[in-house]
């Protein structure tokens, strides 16, 4: 099989061989995936990333002497492509970190108030939400044929474009604050009163449905079979969780990236009062179980610095900017990296600056100063996290799952552990190509549900577990990071 996975940052071609008890996976092609700032908007270059999807596949090809058993994608959340009614795509799908959708937020929450949104849809309030972006689309505003269009979610839009079948698979669908989480179908009522077509949503199809073969075109182009395209889960997080080693059910996990999601795992939503203001969202797991879990900034902060260090002249890869961190003075600033300040592209240092100088904190100066404030920041808002996650459901949660790309920054799983009090259980760093592999794997009945899934992936990829270290000294700077936290609430 093989599993084409689009990160914000950057995306990867995996085959994965099943023997019926243990996952071997390969990866065959990565590519970078960069937005292209276009007129004053920001795009993704859909173009190119199905260019690289074919390289993926003639690459996957050449590795196993043959045409994959399957193919799948998954992608990051929210975004979209509009389709005309002769299959066209219309324009280049823009990024979640536009800032058109900011004011069409504002627009929607004049049309539904948020606590009513929220108890239809039960996503945390954020303007890159799918919900806005549609009221911001100018194909629907001004467009008079606009109910001839049809939406198209990121991993949708690539399984459309190879299988020629146009369908919304669940996971993706659940991101976009238009979903009624309880019976996991679209909220028509939402739809209707912000006055969008009807006619732009899909059927939902469950995770594991088969699409059909890849186009006559496409085979031949790439002179491979007509293999199966599967949605498999086509957001990268609910992919990323079905593969979590887990043995007992009660565990937070964080799937760590560009954004960190915090969460547990739920047979049903909570939607309430409590959790829309702890900013929770329920999304969808890979067997229709709720993904409770928050959005947090996550390696995003060090992502944009390092961009920006870059155009500066200064080239520092992530190994050498945690090294440098690991050795930095201790100045003990804090952001919080849950704040829509960082949502943006741009200078990342400079406005992590101006939140510590601000809220009356040291400046950090130097760059490993600046590392350090990110990687502790971020375990900080963790622990956060997990005590909303404990008062929300009323349990205490022993052990911390971490998964994915971010793992392979240790220190931040130590501070992780040190931070929360809680062992913490890293891998696979490849969680997200290998929960697409596996959910492949069931829809060919190889295994047949999520235990068993966990089961394999944890004789095949043994995680790493980190203890706490140091808990008074971090249980003290916890304390100071929350005054922070109550004192900046207060001002805001
Ligand atoms: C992670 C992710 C998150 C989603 C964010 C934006 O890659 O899919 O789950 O909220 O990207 O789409």
């Amino acid at each position: 099989m093989m599993a084409v996975d689009f990160g914000a940052s950057s995306g990867r071609a995996v085959t994965g061989h099943f023997d019926g008890e243990r996952l071997s996976i390969q990866e065959v092609h990565r590519f970078d995936n960069e937005p292209v700032q276009l007129g004053g908007r920001l795009h993704w270059d859909f173009l190119r990333l199905f260019h690289e999807l074919k390289q993926g596949i003639v690459k996957a090809k050449q590795q196993l002497g043959r045409t994959p058993a399957s193919i799948a994608v998954d992608t990051w959340g929210v975004d979209y492509g509009l389709i005309d009614p002769k299959g066209r795509l219309l324009g280049n799908p823009y990024h979640y970190r536009d800032l058109r959708s900011e004011s069409a937020m504002r627009e929607a929450l004049q049309l539904i108030s948020e606590a009513d949104l929220y108890a239809k849809t039960g996503i945390q309030s954020s303007s890159i939400n799918t919900v806005y972006q549609l009221l911001a689309e100018e194909h629907l505003r001004f467009d008079q044929n606009a109910s001839n269009l049809r939406m198209l979610f990121m991993p949708d839009l690539f399984h459309y474009y190879l299988s020629g079948v146009m369908a919304s698979e669940y996971t993706i669908a659940s991101t976009s604050g238009l979903l009624d989480p309880v019976n996991r179908e679209w909220n028509i009522d939402v739809i209707d009163t912000l006055s969008l077509p009807q006619s732009l949503f899909n059927p939902i199809i469950m995770p594991g449905t088969r699409l059909g073969g890849l186009t006559p075109d496409i085979c031949s182009e790439l002179s491979v079979d007509a293999m199966p395209v599967i949605a498999a889960s086509g957001h990268d997080t609910a992919a990323a969780v079905a593969s979590i080693p887990a043995t007992s059910s009660r565990y937070a996990f964080i799937s760590s990236g560009t954004w960190s999601l915090m969460g547990i795992e739920l047979d049903e939503p909570i939607l309430t009062e409590r959790s829309r203001q702890l900013l929770f969202s329920n999304e969808g797991g890979a067997e229709g179980e709720i993904r409770m879990l928050k959005n947090i900034m996550g390696l995003w902060l060090l992502q944009e610095c390092r961009r920006t260090w870059a155009v500066e002249g200064a080239q520092l890869g992530y190994a050498e900017l945690t090294e440098m961190a690991e050795h930095a003075p201790r100045n003990s600033s804090y952001v919080d990296a849950g704040d829509a300040v960082f949502l943006p592209p741009g200078n990342m240092p400079q406005r992590i600056q101006e939140y510590c100088r601000s809220s009356g904190q040291t400046v950090p100066q130097s760059r490993p100063e600046i590392v350090r404030c990110i990687l502790e920041s971020l375990a900080f808002k963790y622990r956060q996290t997990l005590s909303e996650i404990e008062e929300l459901t009323g349990e205490r949660l022993e052990h911390i799952h971490m998964v994915g790309g971010g793992i392979q920054n240790r220190l931040l799983c130590q501070l992780t552990a040190n931070v929360t009090g809680r062992t913490v259980i890293a891998g696979p760093v490849e969680a997200t190509s290998i929960g697409n592999l596996m959910i492949q794997a069931k829809a060919h009945g190889e295994v047949h549900n999520l235990a068993e899934i966990r089961e394999v992936v944890r004789q095949s990829f043994p995680p790493e577990t980190y203890l706490p270290q140091n808990a008074d000294e971090w249980e003290e700077r916890y304390q100071r990071y929350n005054q922070l936290l109550v004192l900046q609430k207060m001002k805001g």
